[in-house]
């Protein structure tokens, strides 16, 4: 009989081999016939399903509220400063995404993990706050440099209200409200943050839809799908800031010297 040539590859989401693109086993017609929106899109791309109406209304909502804050964060620094080192549009754009991570905008996947097992567990938010505390780990999702209790971030305002009206069930992002309760009263600035509200609420969207079962959602969140959605969503911001300096025709940028200090170590004793 005849003998298959082995794979070099294995792929799972789209096919253009025949007639017609297919997403998910979708055909491109039909994304746009049920009109299904770049959320039910990305359902397709990253999760390989539809996803009900509301959760595809919330990816767009995220990739909206999180698609620029302004030219001082450090993405958008590095963007626009690559920008106007005369640099072309995807060095740019890499340059940005480079500082997502851990401290900016990279919060979620940490987030997500920690408040699903905080919760799993069954300790109090106060609980685990001090374990946190007591491991000298920052707490992701936590903090924000220039939101407070007293300058709320409006954006987690409004993951909060669309999230508590829509979905079925809210037990990660409750549980991460608790969290800023006992964060928030030690210092002002300790809020929960746009990462930390939008990885909690997706908890709740992968955990309550009906769409994942268990193992689903819980290897989705492993394998780093929520920081995906910051990257993407920014990425509209960051390629923003590029055409930006580019029309405005902005030269090199050199950093003024009156702006920092330099100390040296001190070689002076033998
Ligand atoms: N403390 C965000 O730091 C920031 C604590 C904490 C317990 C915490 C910090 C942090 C976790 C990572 C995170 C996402 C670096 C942030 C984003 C997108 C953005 C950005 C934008 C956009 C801020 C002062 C005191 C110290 C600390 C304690 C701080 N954070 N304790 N858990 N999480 N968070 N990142 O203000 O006793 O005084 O020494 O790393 O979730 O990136 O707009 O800018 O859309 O672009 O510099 O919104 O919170 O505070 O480091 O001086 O700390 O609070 O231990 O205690 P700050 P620090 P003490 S959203």
């Amino acid at each position: 009989g005849m003998i298959r040539k082995p794979a070099a590859f294995i792929s799972s989401i789209s096919d253009e081999r025949g007639q017609e693109l297919l997403y998910a086993g979708m055909r491109i017609s039909d994304v746009f016939k049920e009109e299904i929106g770049i959320g039910g899109v990305l359902s397709l791309l990253w999760f390989k399903r539809r996803l009900p109406d509301y959760a595809c209304k919330f990816i767009e909502m995220v990739l909206q509220l999180t698609a620029d804050h302004g030219p001082a964060v450090s993405g958008a620094m590095n963007t626009i400063i690559t920008a106007r080192a005369g640099k072309d549009l995807v060095s740019s754009l890499a340059a940005g995404l480079l500082t997502i991570g851990d401290r900016f905008g990279g919060a979620l996947d940490g987030a997500a993990a920690n408040f699903t097992s905080a919760l799993n567990s069954g300790q109090t938010p106060r609980e685990f706050v001090d374990s946190m505390r007591k491991a000298n780990k920052l707490i992701p999702g936590i903090g924000h440099k220039v939101k407070s209790k007293t300058n709320p971030d409006l954006r987690v305002e409004l993951v909060k209200d669309f999230v508590k009206s829509t979905f079925p069930a809210t037990a990660t992002l409750d549980y991460a409200i608790g969290v800023e309760a006992v964060t928030s009263a030690k210092k002002d600035s300790l809020i929960l943050n746009v990462d930390g509200a939008i990885a909690a609420a997706f908890c709740d969207l992968l955990n309550c839809s009906g769409a994942f079962t268990q193992e689903e959602a819980a290897e989705y969140l492993k394998v780093g799908t929520l920081n995906g959605l910051f990257v993407l969503g920014r990425s509209i911001g960051f390629i923003g800031h590029f055409i930006d300096q580019k029309m405005l025709k902005q030269p090199l940028y050199r950093h003024p010297s009156d702006d920092f200090y330099i100390s040296f170590a001190d070689h002076s004793r033998v």
